[in-house]
């Protein structure tokens, strides 16, 4: 049965780091449903775009409304008479409108606004909750991911204190997401802890919630983390692992990538990240190498039998990027960000290409959020594994934290915990 989309609206409203972004509300027979596009600080250049106004004196060239204007009669007109229960209509009445894969016209801010809203409008007319009408429409097994939680930031998400975007934790020896995301508040604790006895301040938070200091070197960033997890009692390697999010293509410079001060050519910016992965406990390595550097993915490559090997700005939640590194065999595991793919219905088909081949999809926040809780259903609905929402503070990271603490507890659904991990033996 069709159900007939009645009435789009799309809105200005604020992410948490109080950039404008682009509200929609998508009405659908007796469902409504309204979402907040988030926004990247490391977007890669192949992701869906996020359009802004560029009028110097409205948020600083920020504001997303002179934008919404131009669109909106148009959105209204291709989404008025489609089918909310199918994510593959949206998108291609979307796509009608705008047939740049990128979306140069509409913008991905729109597309995913529109497509997340027209999703929840369609979960609200069945009196459904969001991830229980994902599992039902694509056939998943749900499922309460295992969290990749940031503890230290850097890069684009930090004042690029350090070179490296995200120093994070994967909690895989908890047995419940509850357990999880205690292991991981007691990490941020001890890592809060251990930088304090180095002297730096810890009060202030970065862009996701972790903490952030001018360590002199990356490796200090690694082995505060590290530390941070025997103080919080807990085994590094064995019952917490660290994950690094290196978002490679931030490091690059003209010749090379900038790290420690240094410009280094792509095989000894990868080999000193291999190096890392001998040297530490580490399960996951996102963007080890830049967008659009095969050499250095296949350097990378080396480690998918023993690690994570996940790409973010590499495959930007597209099937047909995605398709090439799964061709050229030079990784495990991709991050779904909705808004790089620019509708919910390209994000569903890289999950489920990913796990139809043995890959690892990890559902993932962006560093400007907001308080909506869509992501956790995504994740659990579709059965991906694996979210990345950033730090265990500041609410738009909490929300989401918060919506799996209650799916685990109410709806009694199985947690993935390291099974979810690449390589998956
Ligand atoms: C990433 C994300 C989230 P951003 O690189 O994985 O941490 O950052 O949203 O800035 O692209
Ligand atoms: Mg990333």
């Amino acid at each position: 049965m069709t159900l007939t989309i009645t009435d789009v609206q799309l809105w200005q409203a604020l992410d948490s780091r109080g950039n404008p972004t682009v509200a929609a509300q998508v009405v659908a027979g007796s469902g409504v449903g309204d979402a907040l596009a988030p926004a990247g600080a490391s977007a890669g250049s192949h992701e869906a775009i996020f359009i802004r106004d560029g009028i110097a004196n409205e948020y600083g060239g920020k504001s997303v409304r002179a934008h919404i204007e131009t669109v909106r009669t148009r959105v209204r007109e291709a989404l008025v008479g489609r089918d909310a229960d199918n994510p593959a209509d949206v998108d291609r009445a979307l796509r009608a409108v705008d047939t740049d894969p990128q979306l140069a016209a509409l913008g991905g801010n729109v597309g995913t606004a529109v497509s997340i809203a027209a999703w929840l409008a369609a979960a609200n007319a069945a009196h459904e909750e969001p991830w229980r009408w994902l599992a039902t429409r694509t056939s998943a097994t749900p499922a309460i991911p295992l969290p990749m939680v940031n503890i230290i930031s850097g890069g684009a998400h930090a004042g690029s204190m350090i070179d490296i975007q995200d120093v994070l934790v994967v909690p895989f020896g908890a047995e419940s997401f509850a357990q999880a995301i205690e292991w991981c508040w007691r990490v941020r604790a001890g890592t809060r802890a251990v930088l304090d006895d180095m002297g730096f301040t810890t009060a202030l938070v970065a862009d996701e919630g972790g903490l952030a200091a001018p360590f002199d070197a990356n490796e200090r960033a690694i082995e505060a983390v590290v530390d941070g997890i025997t103080r919080a009692g807990l085994l590094p390697g064995d019952q917490v692992s660290v994950a690094l999010d290196v978002a490679a293509t931030e490091c690059q410079v003209p010749g090379g990538y900038r790290m420690g001060g240094e410009t280094l050519t792509s095989a000894e910016f990868v080999d000193r990240v291999i190096g890392w992965r001998r040297q530490y406990p580490i399960v996951s390595i996102e963007d080890g190498a830049g967008e659009d550097d095969d050499e250095g993915w296949s350097r990378i490559a080396t480690l998918v039998d023993s690690t994570q090997i996940l790409g973010d700005d590499r495959y930007v939640t597209t099937v047909t990027r995605l398709d090439i590194g799964i061709e050229r065999a030079e990784a495990n595991s991709v991050l779904v960000k909705p808004n790089q793919a620019g509708t919910l219905e390209q994000a569903l088909r890289v999950v489920q290409r990913a796990l139809s081949i043995g890959w690892a999809p990890v559902v993932s926040a962006r560093s400007g959020e907001t308080e909506e809780t869509w992501l956790a259903d995504l994740a659990t609905g579709t059965g991906a594994g694996q979210i990345k929402v950033g730090s265990t503070m500041r609410s738009e990271r909490t929300a989401k934290w918060n919506r799996l603490l209650y799916l685990e507890q109410v709806h009694d659904l199985p947690y993935a915990g390291s099974a979810a991990l690449a390589p998956r033996t």
